[in-house]
């Protein structure tokens, strides 16, 4: 039997644990090969650091995929998350249609914003191509900030019920056939809430700390996790109860931009 294989495009952040420094090691963990398509090379994420450097790498991407095509390379799911442009989003659509097999999973993250607020790079038309990327996946995975991006929502609870996690999960699958919304306060809990193919709401203990990257150890324990055959709700409480682990690894007094203790 072949080793499962998932091209994973996101950027590579070489201080701050999130996107590729976290997909290439809990992928490699769960036994699934993860291939690399970075979208950018930067210093460190983007969350709270001053002077990071930037390397867009656009242009690189379509020769990549040029030559992974070439070698005939098949993938058990495509996993794109944070993308730094819409030119960029393009490309992203570009490698799904000529490496989308029929037994392939395309996951989009669509990273977008956290707590209320769209990241400083994202402008209303990088939303709508945005949309139109989670239009082609067969599972979307925004948190509840993205969620209220993509559905077009002026105001937003802070904090939901489990019907309400559910109904909002229930409308992103307007957009894609399966969805799982992260990130959503319920009282004293945190979890996520799935629809399509299952539906449920997945609740952990909140611990009152926020860090960046969580959402990408998240897509890839599910990824993992799906890969190994669980359904969508087993995967997604294995993705949740380890971003909890995590968190509960991280020391308090340690810096929350340096991300989530996850090796342990
Ligand atoms: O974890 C999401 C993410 C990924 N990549 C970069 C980021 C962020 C969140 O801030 O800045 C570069």
């Amino acid at each position: 039997m072949m080793t499962p294989r998932v091209a994973a495009i996101h950027d590579m952040s070489g201080f701050g644990r999130c996107s590729l420094t976290v997909a290439i090691p809990i992928l490699s963990a769960m036994g699934v090969q993860c291939c690399p398509l970075p979208t950018a090379f930067l210093s460190t994420h983007t969350g709270g650091f001053e002077g990071f450097t930037f390397l867009d790498m656009t242009d690189e991407m379509s020769k990549v995929a040029d030559h992974w095509a070439s070698l005939g390379l098949t993938f058990q799911a495509v996993y794109s998350g944070f993308l730094g442009s819409e030119r960029q989003i393009g490309v992203v659509e570009n490698f799904i249609c000529r490496f989308r097999g029929p037994d392939t999973v395309v996951v989009v993250d669509p990273v977008m914003g956290d707590n209320g607020k769209a990241y400083s790079t994202v402008t209303p038309e990088f939303i709508d191509r945005m949309r139109t990327l989670c239009q082609r996946a067969d599972l979307i995975l925004p948190n509840v900030t993205e969620a209220g991006l993509l559905l077009r929502k002026e105001t937003f609870p802070e904090n939901f019920d489990e019907a309400g996690a559910q109904a909002l999960a229930d409308e992103l699958t307007t957009l894609a056939p399966d969805a799982i919304v992260t990130g959503v306060a319920m009282g004293k809990y945190i979890g996520c809430a799935g629809a399509g193919r299952d539906r449920f709401v997945i609740k952990k203990l909140h611990i009152e700390r926020s860090f960046p990257g969580t959402g990408d150890l998240y897509g890839a324990v599910l990824i993992g996790s799906l890969i190994q055959g669980n359904v969508m709700s087993a995967a997604a409480d294995n993705a949740a109860e380890f971003v909890s682990l995590a968190i509960q690894k991280t020391p308090y007094d340690q810096d929350t931009r340096f991300g989530v203790w996850f090796e342990p």
